[in-house]
């Protein structure tokens, strides 16, 4: 039986992936990560996506982690197969061209939570909850926490995070910039397609530079970043979608991109 469901909507240029294990809180075990890596393929290989939404199954849970079972046991060289895995799927994940968002539905716990920073956008239920727990496990998070964390909310606040194993709720991930806006429950899905279709309505090569040239530019010095701005932004002139684009506001006409 299948662990996630991927649906194609808006004429195939968004897509919802849903982590679907709502008894055990939609936890990560191998299948449904490579269940996750599979369906980012699929992604990958259509051509016009404009936006993916990454989601848990039921109103309990984003997703609870790491399936805590398939980490017992686990020695030295397992466990770091396990996260160089793990890694290289959410590293495909968080470099799709083509933005993601996070609606987290309820627990986003270790794992979870990792899973959810890897998306460019989080959208939260009101009863959403985040939290590294894995110090209280013996171990660290493996799945990007430590770096991905600390570069979106700084050191101080992931490092309380991680630290303590503690629960941060939907409206304090809000206060930290953790997520974007919260929601009630019956209103976070259509509060996340609205904001895809926002994005779905502009350039889709437009979005995927400003996506690319905004993550390469926070790894470098700002002039480097700058320069990496301006290369992408003269590529875009290159385009059909700008040439049109910018004619259509000249002429006060409506202009769909196609992406070319
Ligand atoms: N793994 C496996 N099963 C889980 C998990 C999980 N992470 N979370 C919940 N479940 C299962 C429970 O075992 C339970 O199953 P069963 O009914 O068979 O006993 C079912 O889901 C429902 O859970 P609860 O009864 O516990 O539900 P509650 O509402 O009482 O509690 C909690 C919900 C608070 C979320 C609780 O389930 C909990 O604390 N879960 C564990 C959360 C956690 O610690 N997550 C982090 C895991 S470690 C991790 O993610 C590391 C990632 C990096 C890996 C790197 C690899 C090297």
């Amino acid at each position: 039986m299948a662990n996630t469901s991927l649906e194609f909507i808006k004429d195939k240029k968004t897509a919802i992936l849903t982590i679907e294990r709502p008894e055990q809180l939609n936890a990560l075990n191998p299948d449904t990560m490579a269940e996750i890596d599979a369906a980012l393929d699929k992604l990958i290989a259509e051509k016009d996506m404009r936006s993916l939404v990454i989601t848990g199954s039921g109103n309990k849970a984003f997703v609870a982690g790491a399936d805590i079972k398939q980490l017992e046991g686990l020695d030295a060289d397992g466990s770091y197969k396990l996260s160089v895995n793990g890694n290289r799927v959410f590293s495909k994940l968080a470099s799709l061209p083509f933005p993601t968002v996070a609606a987290v539905n309820g627990y986003a716990f270790g794992g979870g939570c990792e899973l959810a920073i890897s998306c460019d956008i989080r959208l939260a239920s009101e009863n959403a909850l985040f939290a590294l727990p894995e110090v209280a496990l013996g171990v660290c998070p493996g799945w990007g926490g430590t770096q991905r964390l600390a570069r979106l909310v700084g050191t101080g606040h992931a490092g309380e995070l991680m630290f303590s194993a503690g629960r941060l709720s939907a409206a304090r991930a809000f206060e930290i910039g953790l997520v974007n806006a919260v929601y009630p429950q019956d209103k976070l899905m259509e509060a996340a397609m609205e904001l895809v279709s926002k994005i779905g309505k502009n350039a889709p090569l437009a979005v995927a530079a400003c996506k690319k040239a905004m993550y390469s530019g926070v790894e470098v010095s700002l002039a480097e970043g700058i320069a990496i701005e301006a290369k992408a932004f003269s590529k875009l002139f290159e385009t059909t979608d700008a040439k049109k684009g910018l004619n259509a506001f000249s002429n006060k006409e409506k202009y769909d991109f196609t992406g070319e």
